[in-house]
């Protein structure tokens, strides 16, 4: 089977520029939508030359520019976008309905993957405010998608590990605590960590797979499913030293989110479902034929946390 060409749009971000590398190893002609927006951006300029000398074309079109954008997806058989959905950066996942038209008219991509890549939004139609705006906007592009016809796969990846497991899930911080570690509650509940590179790498493979057209792909490889205590342990192992814990009843973790701002009061909603509720591990895949990526594809050896920590030692 030929491979599909492939477009990515927000491929200078944190999770794009590793579908740009993924797609490229996988062998794709792999074309990357350059904005005119970059303006004196030098550092995204010299990235997106960078996936040119790797063999990438560079597609240059606006999101606001209708016509430039259905040429460029006309070029490419299947598009993934990560467009910034983090509150802490710049969040424009409404944008990708620009995206979804241009796919919708120019009629020849076989398969469009939204920028998703954590929760499942269809499950947390209970998330709390103001957090819940990340799902409730991912299932407003799953509705024009579906509405339009437009094959996908959804994909949900869970906890970037660079956000939660250096940091052993603490807020505000990307870097190990030193002394003390917060622990939500009796620290016990399961949640499943991803390194980056292999998120793409699984979500590259899905791309021409007729077993995740039009279904939700969720990785959730056995070994990554772990507990905060479970995750601080191998911490402790690896550094050498003990952390003293805090629990933190979920009350006063929820309560921690008055009077902050709103980036942090999204990540404490999201971390509550995550952490207390259990949210990433409290249903079992398949039940609506969902699949799971390391089971569709046994072949890719994925990172373990013990090793991605090594990098922070
Ligand atoms: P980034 O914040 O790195 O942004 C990605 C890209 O979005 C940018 O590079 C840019 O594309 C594009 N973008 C941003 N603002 C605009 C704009 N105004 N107009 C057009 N394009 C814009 O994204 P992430 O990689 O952090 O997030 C990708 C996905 O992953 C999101 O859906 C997010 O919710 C999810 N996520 C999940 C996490 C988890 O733990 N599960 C953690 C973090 C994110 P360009 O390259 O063209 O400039
Ligand atoms: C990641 C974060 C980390 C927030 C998801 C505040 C959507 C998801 C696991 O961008 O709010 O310090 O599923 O102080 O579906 C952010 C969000 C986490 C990272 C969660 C996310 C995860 C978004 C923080 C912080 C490290």
């Amino acid at each position: 089977m030929e491979k599909s060409r492939v477009l990515v749009v927000g491929g200078t971000g944190y999770l794009g520029r590793r579908m740009v590398k993924a797609s490229l190893a996988q062998g794709h002609e792999t074309c990357v939508l350059m904005r005119p927006e970059i303006g004196l951006d030098i550092d995204k300029l010299q990235m997106l030359l960078s996936f040119k000398a790797q063999g990438a074309r560079l597609l240059e079109a606006s999101l606001d520019d209708h016509r430039g954008l259905v040429a460029a997806v006309k070029q490419v058989d299947v598009v993934v976008s990560a467009m910034s959905g983090v509150h802490f950066r710049s969040h424009n996942l409404l944008l990708q309905l620009k995206l979804v038209e241009a796919i919708k008219e120019a009629g020849n991509v076989k398969r469009f993957l939204p920028s998703e890549f954590g929760m499942d939004p269809a499950r947390m139609g209970h998330a709390l405010e103001p957090g819940r705006v990340t799902f409730d906007e991912k299932m407003e592009i799953r509705k024009a998608i579906e509405e339009a016809n437009i094959g996908h796969t959804y994909i949900s990846a869970n906890c970037f590990a660079a956000y939660f497991v250096p940091n052993l899930c603490q807020m505000r911080t990307l870097l190990p605590p030193k002394e003390k570690v917060n622990v939500y509650g009796d620290g016990n509940v399961k949640a499943i960590f991803m390194d980056e590179d292999d998120i793409a790498t699984y979500t590259i493979k899905t791309i021409d797979d007729p077993r995740a057209l039009n279904k939700t792909v969720y990785l959730r490889p056995l070994e990554n499913i772990l507990s905060q205590n479970e995750l601080i342990a191998k911490w402790e192992k690896l550094s050498g030293k003990a952390l003293e814990k805090i629990p933190i009843p979920s009350a006063e973790f929820l309560a921690s989110m008055e009077g902050t701002d709103l980036a942090n009061q999204v990540g404490v909603g999201h971390y509550h479902h995550i952490f207390y509720e259990g949210c990433l591990t409290n249903f079992a895949i398949g039940d609506d034929g969902e699949e799971e990526g390391s089971l569709l594809y046994p072949e890719v050896q994925y990172t373990r946390m013990e090793e991605y920590m090594e990098r922070y030692a």
